[in-house]
């Protein structure tokens, strides 16, 4: 089957004039639901504890180049999602910066090109370059859909909250729309007051709160990525994809972290047969739990993709944090601009698109064509070898 690299770049600063998001290797003939991606855009932008400047944006993608007539052609496809807040040649409004903020890309990144301004260095590095993340996995999920494979993203909590709800493949639904109701995306009531409270508290106190995100993938096919090389584990491509996410400090696959608390007895999932499931993604090989997050040797084994990303707090405090002037090398309270309390609600709806990406890219992989017909041609051959094994049963 041929070889096809699913691949995005983005470009952009924060108050810069646009978010561009640079997708190639999308196969020709997908169907855009520009409204299914917009609703992904205007999820990321809300969350209980952001700031000011997601009044001033309404993020919507503009396709410049790899569609027509709604349909893409098999070329590159860039997409712009315009900033309403820009102003980054405003030396009034958006002036120098000059006392680093600890935690953020400020000192690191005015002492890599050798300045004492470090404004070039945050208004790329901001998370507003997510919107173009979004953008690029939410047309990436616009494939999948088409074949069965879904993703859901939520918060499980922070600080001292922590929800304890279970996912499955038989309430990701239900648990979607508990966690649309909540402000924070968290699908428990109890556990989303509670962690509203907090942040709540956090702001009073002029500080800030991270958080704890899950991304699970429901449909994805067994056999994607490899285990002969590092670069083609797939656990290892999404835990690039989510530590890339900017202030993600730490990705787990299934039980992660957790694994080596336990005996290997109960850590590793049973391997069940069952001829009746063929037609499910585990190709009836069930596994009476998911420890292993759906992936084992570095590739899909047909259970759900199960991903956990912790996100530290924000980095621009209100009270600032002890830094220094980059001019004079005096103490002073870091630099405090407009900024969120907590973006962890946005954070998982990035993690869920960035996940779905490397799923899309990998899938792409093993099952790509020039077109979304050849690539269903493959996906129904591979389900036809699948279906006949074990042979005997
Ligand atoms: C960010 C600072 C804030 C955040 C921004 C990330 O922006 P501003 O300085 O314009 O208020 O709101 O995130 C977004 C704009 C967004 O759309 O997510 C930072 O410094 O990282």
């Amino acid at each position: 089957m041929p070889r096809v690299t699913l691949s995005y770049r983005t470009a952009g600063e924060s108050h810069g004039p646009a978010m561009n998001s640079l997708v190639d290797g999308m196969p020709a003939g997908l169907e855009i639901d520009a409204a299914f991606i917009d609703a992904e855009l205007s999820r990321r932008q809300g969350g209980y504890g952001r700031g000011g400047r997601q009044r001033i944006e309404s993020d919507r993608v503009r396709f410049l180049a790899g569609v027509r007539l709604g349909r893409t052609i098999g070329a590159p496809i860039l997409m712009q999602i315009e900033n309403k807040d820009s102003r980054l040649d405003d030396l009034e409004r958006t002036p120098p910066v000059h006392r680093p903020r600890p935690g953020h890309a400020d000192l690191a990144g005015a002492r890599k090109f050798d300045t004492d301004d470090c404004r070039n260095v945050l208004e790329r590095a901001s998370a507003r370059e997510t919107a173009a993340r979004v953008a690029a996995g939410a047309l990436a999920r616009v494939l999948l859909r088409q074949f069965g494979i879904e993703a859901f993203g939520f918060v499980r909590g922070g600080l001292d909250v922590v929800s304890s709800i279970e996912v499955s493949p038989l309430n990701w639904r239900e648990l979607r729309a508990a966690r649309d109701a909540s402000e924070i995306a968290v699908p428990d009531a109890k556990a989303s007051d509670a962690f509203i409270e907090r942040i709540h508290a956090a702001k009073a106190a002029k500080d800030t709160v991270g958080g704890w995100c899950e991304a699970h993938v429901f449909g994805v096919p067994a056999g994607l990525g490899g285990c002969t090389q590092w670069f083609e584990r797939l656990d290892a491509r999404i835990a690039a994809a989510v530590m890339g996410i900017q202030a993600f400090k730490c990705v787990e696959i299934g039980l992660g972290r957790e694994c080596a608390a336990r005996r290997g007895s109960e850590v590793h999932d049973p391997i069940t047969f069952d001829a009746g499931r063929r037609d499910e993604p585990h190709g009836g090989f069930v596994r009476p739990r998911n420890n292993a997050g759906g992936i084992e040797g570095g590739m899909t084994n047909g259970m759900p993709i199960v991903v956990k990303g912790t996100m530290k707090p924000i980095a621009t405090l209100g009270k600032g944090m002890p830094s220094v002037d980059l001019r004079s090398g005096e103490a002073q309270q870091s630099a405090y601009e407009r900024s969120d309390v907590c973006a962890v609600a946005a954070a998982s709806v990035v993690m869920e698109n960035v996940v779905a990406f490397e799923i899309a890219r990998a899938f792409l992989e093993r099952f790509g064509g020039a077109t979304v017909e050849q690539v269903r041609a493959h996906v129904l051959a591979d389900a036809a070898t699948q279906r006949a094994s074990p042979k005997r049963a």
